[in-house]
């Protein structure tokens, strides 16, 4: 009898699934403005995260011998520094397995202060300022190029490819947006141009009047703007409304797909040129294609700029924790550090020793009938 009721026993654990190993819980924190002007941004890498997360349950992960359980525990910092804290202090908290972000640099680099006091690995897809990975932090890791990259290649281009001849730059005072455009000003002076107009207004602003008349008084042909696409949008109309028919360049903040939608039918063909911090080509460019289908099929909605970034930064922490045999934060980090040749959608990753991504490359986009239309990756 008992015998019988053991057979029963064992075939019913079967049927669930777990009778060679315990489940276990693994938690993945992930962080960006989910709320606020950029909340479709924040959407978008939010949704890469959900989509990794999705598949990584779908497909079964044994990390130490037991099946693991991803659960997403999403949080939204509205781009703010102080939220980003909070928002960091609060997965600590609740004993996350690793973090994937922040979105924004501002956000991302006080927020890895407090992981790194925690001890807990944090991958941004998307933060290029330098500083988020110059701290001497062991957990802060990021996937895609810096501002000095970003920056400093518009500015080489548009020198170079544009002929800008009269170059103003704007920035919204952020640790991004002010960071790639000093970035960006550098790129011009070292290719033989100069500023001839520095303006700043902030993150939040939609009237631009003041700065723009200021930069229309120089006669610009390339206007730089360092921050995100819900300025960068009511800018561009603006310029349209004061007859400022220069080009409009900006970094990854200003890359998505809505931008067309922001500026409200203002953008001509070939007028912005922006850059994503990363990018493939040839054979690896199927895989972000096929990314990019599923995503929509998924969310019903395109991919702005990060959210594969985030997809690949989720594996990318998982891959380290099933090296490791391990979701002990401490016992992954090592994994995680030496992570190398490792295979994503948006290319091959492996990380240098302040926790970037090496040999990070950058696509150049613009614009054609309100969709972004690629004009070269970049290393
Ligand atoms: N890299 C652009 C958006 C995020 C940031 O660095 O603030």
């Amino acid at each position: 009898m008992q015998a019988k009721l053991n057979v029963i026993a064992i075939a019913t654990l079967m049927a669930a699934g777990s009778v060679y190993a315990q489940d276990m819980v693994v938690k993945i924190g992930h962080v960006g403005p989910t709320s606020g002007a950029i909340a479709h941004l924040g959407k978008d890498n939010e949704n890469g995260a959900r989509m990794a997360i999705d598949e990584l349950n779908a497909k079964g992960v044994m990390i130490g011998g037991k099946k693991a359980k991803f659960e997403l525990l999403a949080e939204d910092d509205a781009g703010d520094p102080k939220q980003g804290t909070a928002a960091a202090q609060k997965l600590v908290d609740s004993k996350v397995n690793g973090v994937v972000g922040h979105l924004n640099s501002g956000t991302s680099i006080p927020a890895s202060k407090v992981y790194s006091d925690a001890g807990i690995p944090q991958i941004s897809p998307s933060a290029t300022n330098p500083k988020f990975t110059r701290q001497g932090y062991k957990t802060t890791f990021r996937v895609v190029a810096d501002d000095v990259h970003l920056g400093g290649t518009l500015g080489r281009y548009a020198v170079d490819q544009l002929k800008g001849k009269v170059i103003a730059v704007i920035d919204d005072r952020t640790a991004y947006g002010q960071g790639v455009a000093d970035e960006f000003e550098k790129g011009v002076k070292g290719k033989g141009g100069a500023i001839a107009k520095r303006e700043f207004t902030n993150d939040k602003a939609t009237d631009f009047t003041a700065i723009l008349t200021n930069i229309k008084a120089v006669k610009p042909d390339v206007v730089f703007f360092g921050g995100m696409d819900a300025v960068a949008g009511p800018m561009i109309r603006q310029m349209k409304q004061l007859g400022i028919n220069a080009k409009f360049m900006g970094g990854d903040g200003i890359c998505s797909s809505e931008l067309p939608k922001l500026a409200a039918g203002a953008m001509a063909d070939g007028q912005v040129v922006c850059a994503e911090a990363g990018g493939v080509e040839g054979e690896q460019k199927a895989g972000m294609e096929k990314f990019r289908t599923d995503f929509k099929k998924k969310f019903n909605a395109d991919v702005q700029v990060y959210a594969p970034y985030v997809y690949d930064a989720t594996n990318v922490l998982v891959a380290a924790m099933v090296k490791a045999g391990s979701a002990d934060p401490a016992k992954y980090l090592p994994a995680l550090a030496a992570t190398s040749g490792y295979k994503g959608v948006t290319g091959t990753i492996s990380f240098d020793e302040k926790g970037d991504v090496k040999n990070g490359a950058l696509t150049l986009y613009t614009y054609k009938g309100g969709n972004r239309d690629q004009i070269a990756v970049v290393r």
